[in-house]
């Protein structure tokens, strides 16, 4: 994208963003404030996999009806976690179809005799279609793992004296289908001399392990009856001030009054403003930078919205506090911006996986990675392939680590997945994706899909309407993928897919692959996949594929080959992948994919010390203005 469209995003932002969500209500992140409480769900439900044939067990005999065990056998099932490796069970392990998840709750007695109180439940995700139910009532639907949604019970719960007790059903469903995202087919095998009646087994087209559940923290929580359902921020920057322009959309009444102000980090008001929208203005700004590009670190803003708002039952006011971050991201033929410095993305790719819990988010295994991509001196990751939990976002804007958001498009790879119920659904995911990101300031650029099958005939119009999509709901950042996209990432395989064994072709074909790409689009180009399997504790020297050598040499190899480019209009390389990670059972995978630099359980293999000097050498060379940063890891080793 020239330059010229750069500066066109930032000024038409404000004008557009807001108007094309086609989405019900906002998604903002569950928070405690005077007018909010919030309690969480996580700990131990009741679990049941429904075996039967056609899997509709639970539906004919109504399970959700009365509690589950008055049905049947229950385990003990940790919510957030996936139900994947939890049992001895291997059917459970490689269950496809229904699993119900039941809970109960004691709510407090004003939650349940307030009128004015509004209580929602909320599901963090389920992967990857949900029906719940709230005392046996059908309350919500949703279609597709990895994102939140959520539903007003108040009328379940306030319907008379103290009926304190709720009980929710959750009956999920991870089958994956040609409409679903990822897609995947059923096999039914009908050969009765090899399997027998009604065997069938799940096909998917991608290389991670289709983990399932309730994955994520599911809560209630309360807001007034006209509450602050949503505010939507974007930033730019005008000499030295910063320039907040922020859209609060209402619900539950039109007569309201709303009042803005915007706080530094040491809680000082620097702005303030009323209504539903409107610009704020920072004189003497602190930009958000990404982690070691500046002396100065991501500095968040909180921008704190007061409502008050009259009633038929009197008045009431509601308070959410958003932290904000004020910077800029623009794209030119050959560089990616943030604040109008040329920025150079020296990464990783992840997953959210780690032994047991499988995809089931984890505090302790969260700050781990960070505290790991700040050693390695890491400055981005993309969420491969999946958007990934809310916290790790913020985690993200805290400490500087840019984002490129992907949604579950990845697996992308038959024709008849490129189909109209498809494409709906991809929008309505991108949609859902950009409502609940899109005031992080360390989300940079969406990635609509992982290596699509882009050369299909039917990919064609699907992925631009995707595109076309994503960039009218938000103005504001780039969209990467496919050809048709702001800024080109490649991924490449070169002596591990191809020409295996062979390292000393790789600056070839990387130059190879730079150039045609460059001469036919005239855009930034992100190296966003390279990488080499790897099973710590195998060496061999000449290096031997599999081994700690080879990883180091094949990256290395890859990072000549970069260097090349690196000033010209490679504005990227992140590695795959950050840590091994599971996969389906086949014999090119051990025990999962094991391209990681650190293992499954996060400890280093030697290609991550390799990695890690090439990274702070590299913010080195690109700090603005120009200084050496410091490892926080070690306090006397500087990496110039
Ligand atoms: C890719 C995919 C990624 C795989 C990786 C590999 O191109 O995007 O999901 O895991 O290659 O290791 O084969």
């Amino acid at each position: 994208m020239a330059r010229g469209s750069a500066v066109a995003w930032a000024a038409l932002g404000p004008l557009l963003w807001g108007c094309a969500l086609g989405l019900q209500g906002g998604m903002l992140y569950p928070q405690e404030s005077p007018s909010r409480e919030c309690k969480e769900l996580d700990g131990l439900w009741s679990f049941r996999a429904d075996f039967s044939d056609n899997r509709r067990r639970g539906f004919e005999e109504q399970w959700y009806r009365r509690p589950l065990w008055e049905s049947g056998p229950t385990v003990d099932m940790p919510v957030p976690s996936s139900f994947n490796d939890i049992s001895q069970d291997w059917r459970l392990r490689h269950f496809v179809g229904w699993v119900w998840y039941e809970r109960e709750v004691i709510l407090p007695e004003r939650w349940t005799q307030d009128l004015r109180t509004r209580v929602v439940l909320r599901i963090g995700s389920a992967h990857s279609y949900a029906i719940v139910w709230v005392n046996g009532v059908d309350t919500l639907e949703h279609e597709g793992g990895y994102l939140p949604f959520e539903a007003d019970i108040s009328n379940l719960v306030q319907v008379g004296p103290l009926p304190s007790r709720l009980r929710i059903t959750i009956a999920i469903n991870n089958t994956l289908t040609p409409t679903t995202l990822p897609p995947g087919t059923i096999q039914y095998l009908t050969d009765t001399s090899k399997y027998p009646k009604g065997y069938f087994v799940q096909n998917t087209y991608f290389d991670f392990f289709n983990y399932a559940g309730l994955q994520r923290s599911v809560l209630l929580y309360t807001t007034p009856t006209t509450y602050i359902d949503d505010i939507t921020v974007t930033t730019s920057v005008e000499q030295d001030s910063g320039l907040v322009n922020y859209q609060i959309s209402v619900k539950g009444s039109n007569l309201f009054k709303l009042e803005v102000r915007l706080l530094d980090a040491e809680n000082k008001v620097v702005a303030n403003g009323t209504g539903t929208q409107g610009q704020l203005k920072v004189p003497g700004v602190s930009l958000w930078w990404p982690y070691l590009m500046h002396e100065r670190p991501a500095y968040l803003y909180s921008l704190e919205v007061q409502l008050t708002a009259q009633t038929s039952l009197g008045p009431v006011s509601d308070f959410y506090t958003l932290p904000v971050g004020i910077r800029t991201v623009a794209v030119t033929k050959s560089q990616f911006l943030i604040n109008g410095k040329p920025f150079y993305f020296h990464g990783v790719n992840k997953h959210e996986d780690a032994d047991i819990r499988g995809k089931g988010f984890d505090w302790p295994l969260l700050v781990k990675d960070f505290n790991l991509l700040r050693w390695l001196g890491a400055n981005a990751f993309r969420t491969s392939h999946y958007p990934y939990a809310e916290e790790v976002m913020q985690m993200c804007d805290r400490y500087g680590i840019v984002v490129i958001d992907e949604c579950p498009g990845v697996g992308l790879a038959l024709p008849q997945f490129f189909n109209n119920v498809s494409l709906h659904h991809h929008m309505q995911v991108m949609e859902e994706v950009v409502r609940r990101d899109k005031n992080h300031p360390a989300v940079v650029m969406w990635s609509v899909a992982n290596e699509p099958a882009s050369h299909l005939e039917s990919a064609g119009y699907y992925l631009k309407m995707v595109i076309a999509h994503t960039k009218s709901l938000d103005p504001s950042r780039p969209v990467t993928f496919a050809p048709y996209v702001d800024v080109i990432c490649l991924n490449s395989y070169y002596s591990w897919y191809h020409d295996y064994g062979h390292l000393e072709l790789i600056q070839l074909q990387l130059a190879t692959q730079f150039e045609n790409w460059y001469k036919k689009y005239q855009k930034p180009i992100i190296q966003s996949e390279y990488g080499a399997e790897t099973i710590a504790g195998f060496h061999q020297d000449p290096p031997l594929m599999f081994t700690e050598e080879y990883q180091k040499s094949l990256l290395e190899q890859y990072h000549l080959g970069l260097d090349q480019k690196r000033r010209k209009y490679v504005v990227g390389e992140l590695i795959w992948n950050f840590a091994d990670f599971m996969t389906e059972q086949s014999p090119t995978r051990v025990l999962g994919n094991k391209k990681g630099i650190f293992t499954r359980q996060r400890q280093p293999k030697s290609a991550a010390f390799l990695l890690r000097e090439r990274y702070w050498k590299i913010a080195n060379e690109t700090r603005y203005p120009h200084s050496v940063a410091k490892s926080q890891c070690l306090e006397n080793s500087l990496f110039t």
